[in-house]
């Protein structure tokens, strides 16, 4: 029995499909923490996130149930302003561990269902480009946390 090239190249666009579709379980999140919110308006949550896989994904956005709209931003000294960009995507390479930290990446929270104290846990989802997602859950520390 022959194999047809055809056949093959079936084959290997599912296989394509299968990897790209596992990207999430590649990346590891970890530290997810946000300050406690004395309002309902904006929250910023950190993390450190890492590709263990061997391919690069590409983190396209962010989500949480207790929030109405949510972006990856990032915060830029511009002279002696503090100013805040969104940002489209961010590509992490194999291998690349990317942290979200205070002064710099973060995933902006805006007008939240409730006011988050410390000891909330807040679930979120990192959406990637290739539709898949990844659940992290925040915990919120005290307002005075640096
Ligand atoms: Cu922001």
């Amino acid at each position: 029995m022959r194999i047809s090239a055809a056949y093959l190249a079936v084959g290997l666009l599912a296989l394509r499909a299968a990897l790209a579709s596992a990207a999430a379980p590649m990346l590891a999140v970890t530290d997810a923490w946000m300050r406690a919110t004395p309002g309902t308006e904006v929250a910023a949550v950190y993390l450190t996130v890492r590709n263990n896989g061997p391919v690069a994904v590409t983190i396209v956005g962010a989500r949480s149930p207790l929030a109405q709209a949510a972006m990856i931003h990032e915060t830029q000294l511009v002279g002696t302003q503090s100013t805040m960009r969104a940002s489209a995507q961010l590509i992490l390479a194999p291998g690349q561990t990317l942290r979200f930290a205070p002064g710099g990446l973060h995933v902006m929270l805006h007008r939240l269902t409730r006011a988050l104290a410390a000891g909330d846990a807040v679930p979120l989802e990192l959406l990637l480009k290739d539709g898949g997602t990844l659940a992290v859950t925040a915990h919120v520390r005290p307002l005075t946390q640096e």
